[in-house]
């Protein structure tokens, strides 16, 4: 692991006693989550995940910087997939980034109030991503704030849906992944996902 990742503290229970959570696969689970707090654009890994819109071309926040440090390229093949749904996911090569591939995902445009279609359609952005990857054979995966940015989808609720689909899918899928980095740009963001990582991503 790169000693830039921020490391999550292993805590123990008070009773000792061997609960679900603290068995073998969820060690291992918790053992593949990361925080990193940055510029996503720097991540030498398989894959990384941008906050798009649905035309895919391009915008300002992470999609922006995405396109900015992967160059022309990116935005040449992103022009061939014709856009892409709220919620669904499609993948590109990284071009000039360090990261083999984006995976391009739209999330819903909250503007500060979030509903039951808000917050599927966020979820959905977090499992068609993770099945995209899981076809590409991708092992290793980072994850920007989606729609918290412009989008204004509040923080908080946004990592429960994203800490949450994320453990639910390594879960269901212990061997097709070795890393999921949940990488915040601001420091609300990072506040909020090591509180919330060190309940849910506890090992004993
Ligand atoms: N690395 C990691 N995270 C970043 C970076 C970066 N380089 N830059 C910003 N963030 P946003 P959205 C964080 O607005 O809300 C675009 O115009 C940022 O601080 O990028 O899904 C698209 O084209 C925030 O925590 O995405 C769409 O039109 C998070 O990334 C629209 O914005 C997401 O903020 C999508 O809005």
């Amino acid at each position: 692991i790169p000693s830039w990742l921020e490391d999550l503290k292993n805590k123990s229970t008070s009773d000792g006693e061997e609960t679900e959570d603290t068995s073998l696969e969820h060690k291992s689970l918790c053992q593949k989550v990361s925080l990193f707090r940055g510029d996503i654009t720097l991540l030498e890994i398989d894959a990384i995940v941008n906050a798009a819109n649905s035309s895919l071309l391009g915008g300002g926040g992470v999609d922006g910087c995405i396109h900015r440090a992967a160059g022309a390229c990116l935005f040449a093949e992103c022009r061939t997939l014709i856009g892409c749904a709220t919620g669904q996911a499609k993948i590109t090569c990284g071009y000039n980034l360090p990261a083999k591939y984006v995976i391009h995902t739209v999330g819903p445009i909250a503007r500060g109030h979030i509903d039951e279609t808000t917050r599927d359609d966020l979820a959905s952005c977090y499992k068609s991503s993770l099945k995209l990857a899981k076809e590409n054979n991708v092992r290793s995966i980072a994850f920007p704030c989606i729609s918290t940015g412009i989008y204004g989808f509040p923080n908080e609720p946004a990592a429960d849906i994203a800490l949450s689909i994320v453990k639910e899918w390594l879960k269901k899928n212990p061997d097709e992944m070795d890393r999921i980095i949940f990488c915040v740009f601001l420091e609300v963001d990072f506040k909020i996902y090591k509180k919330k990582m060190n309940e849910l991503f506890v090992i004993d």
